[in-house]
């Protein structure tokens, strides 16, 4: 479990709830912030099944620390963003999906990291940008990776070259976020997301977040025997072929339907 005093952990049931707490400097993501995040999601308690990740106060996370932007050598530059590697993919490749809970701020290395959650939900006072290029910098946090797959280089080279910023529903439109809710409810509709994913069969969740982002990076013959692979390995699980059962025998909600 997390101790550390920037970050708030709830365990809701099978739902764990990360909040970064450091309003007052709108959750900037000071270095030990960054391996407070990678602290908790390693040591997530096994019961967990999917993560709420949320930010207090007007604005989910402002980015880098620029107070800790101080003058370091190549070598350290380099050392710096792979440790922002290395914790963002602890969110991405850890242990369960991550919903963030997009409000207010979500920019520079912030939005790397709602980049690095599986599900984006967004409220409308979201705004998006990427404010690196105005800052002298590039982004370190896996943002040139991960955000041309959801928005297109062409829309991240535009943000970065002209400080474009996004709102809300433009966002939502362009592939930020998944889901768009009104002011204040991102964090109700990520809960209620999250509890939905935990249900799930974890070999299927298990395949989501580790299969399938890399079968669509695979060329395609390669990508279609991973796919098979991977299905055959979460339909032999005993849970898949109970929850088959349960839908022939009409237990099991249909399609559409609760
Ligand atoms: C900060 C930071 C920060 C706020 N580092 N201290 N990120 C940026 O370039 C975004 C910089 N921040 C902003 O543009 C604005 O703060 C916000 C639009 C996010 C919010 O505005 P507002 O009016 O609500 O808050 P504020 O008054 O600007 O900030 C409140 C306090 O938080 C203030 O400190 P105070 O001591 O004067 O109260 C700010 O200095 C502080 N604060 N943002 C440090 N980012 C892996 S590489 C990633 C590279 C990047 O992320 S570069 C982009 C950095």
């Amino acid at each position: 479990m997390t101790s550390h005093p920037d970050i708030q952990l709830e365990i809701d049931g099978d739902v764990a709830v990360v909040r970064l707490n450091r309003a007052a400097k709108r959750n900037a993501l000071s270095d030990s912030l960054i391996l407070g995040v990678r602290a908790t999601f390693e040591n997530l308690p096994s019961s967990v099944r999917a993560a709420v990740l949320d930010g207090a106060g007007d604005h989910f996370c402002a980015g880098l620390d620029l107070s800790e932007l101080t003058e370091r050598d190549a070598g350290a530059g380099l050392h710096h963003s792979r440790m922002w590697h290395a914790a963002l993919e602890e969110v991405q490749y850890g242990p369960v999906p991550v919903v963030a809970a997009l409000h207010g701020a979500v920019v520079g290395g912030g939005l790397e990291l709602a980049a690095s959650c599986h599900i984006r939900v967004a409220d409308e006072t979201t705004f998006y940008a990427l404010p690196e290029g105005s800052r002298g910098i590039f982004v370190g946090g896996g943002g040139a990776v991960r955000i041309p797959r959801l928005i297109g280089t062409a829309r991240m080279t535009d943000m970065m070259l002209t400080g474009r910023v996004y709102k809300a529903d433009e966002g939502e439109r362009v592939g930020f976020a998944q889901y768009l809710v009104p002011a204040g409810q991102a964090f109700a509709k990520a809960l209620e997301l999250a509890r939905r994913v935990a249900q799930n069969a974890p070999l299927t969740n298990y395949a989501l977040m580790h299969a399938l982002p890399r079968i669509a990076e695979q060329p395609a013959d390669q990508g279609f025997l991973t796919e098979a692979l991977m299905a055959a390995i979460a339909q032999s699980a005993p849970e898949a072929k109970q929850r088959v059962r349960d839908f022939l025998e009409g237990r099991a909600a249909k399609v559409g339907k609760s």
